[in-house]
């Protein structure tokens, strides 16, 4: 973090909020990741997807099956088999941490009960360089089901969401959650820029200048029924 003063060629910025933006739809409970679990998602993501290659972004897939008879897999499987362990192990955190953050529907939806059809689960795994970042968008309506969930890891950048206009701040470790109007009537998008204008946690004080690091980003979203059906016509 930076003082305001110190680099007087950094354009203003507009100043994030840290906190959710009203938004209907849209969950920003204030839980994070704990620093060992961060690690450990960004060194495999790190070591298996991106070092010594020239992409930035991977997509994976798992499908969730319920297993009424409740073997000691199917809390795993629940989650999306297929999915590598440690993204596994990630939604599981998010399922202890979420189930009291956010309404019970919603929750019901991002993470199926036992029982529930089997449905295919998308991660994908976005790298940010310092002055990256993704043009503003609303996910696809043909291919992505309702109930997105986003982790930021090892740093933070701001989100703008624009139908009127908030700028979030999402730290290194933080959860978001995007649903219904947030999900459907609203863009996303993270301006590209290597600092970030963030309110200060006292109101009174000066925003502070957030520097970026390298982020990765992961995502999970449900495919739509027939859009994980690769080579028919769309769905
Ligand atoms: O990096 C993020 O947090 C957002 C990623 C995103 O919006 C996308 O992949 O569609």
């Amino acid at each position: 973090m930076d003082s305001l003063f110190d680099e007087p060629c950094i354009p203003v910025h507009p100043i994030a909020i840290r906190t959710a933006p009203p938004i209907p739809g849209l969950f920003f409970p204030p839980v994070f990741l704990p620093r060992e679990l961060e690690d450990e998602i960004a060194t495999q993501c790190m070591h298996l997807y991106f070092e010594g290659r020239n992409v930035n972004q991977v997509m994976l897939f798992g499908r969730t099956t319920s297993d009424a008879s409740g073997d000691a897999d199917d809390k795993d499987t629940r989650m999306g088999k297929g999915l590598p362990p440690f993204l596994i192990s990630l939604l599981h955190y998010l399922s202890n941490v979420l189930r009291h953050s956010i309404p019970d529907a919603l929750y019901a939806v991002l993470f199926p009960p036992r029982g529930a059809p089997s449905r295919a689960r998308q991660a994908i795994v976005n790298l940010y360089h310092p002055g990256e970042g993704i043009t503003p968008h609303v996910d696809l309506l043909n291919r992505f089901d309702d109930g997105i969930i986003g982790v930021s890891l090892r740093s933070g950048c701001v989100m703008t969401f624009e139908r009127a206009r908030w700028d979030l701040h999402l730290p290194e470790r933080s959860i978001l959650v995007l649903s219904k109007d947030a999900r459907y009537g609203w863009t996303h998008g993270i301006p590209g820029r290597t600092h970030d204008l963030v309110e200060s946690e006292e109101k009174e004080q000066e925003p502070r200048l957030v520097r970026r690091g390298t982020r990765l980003s992961i995502t999970f979203r449900w495919l739509l029924p027939g859009a994980d059906i690769v080579g028919g016509p769309d769905p």
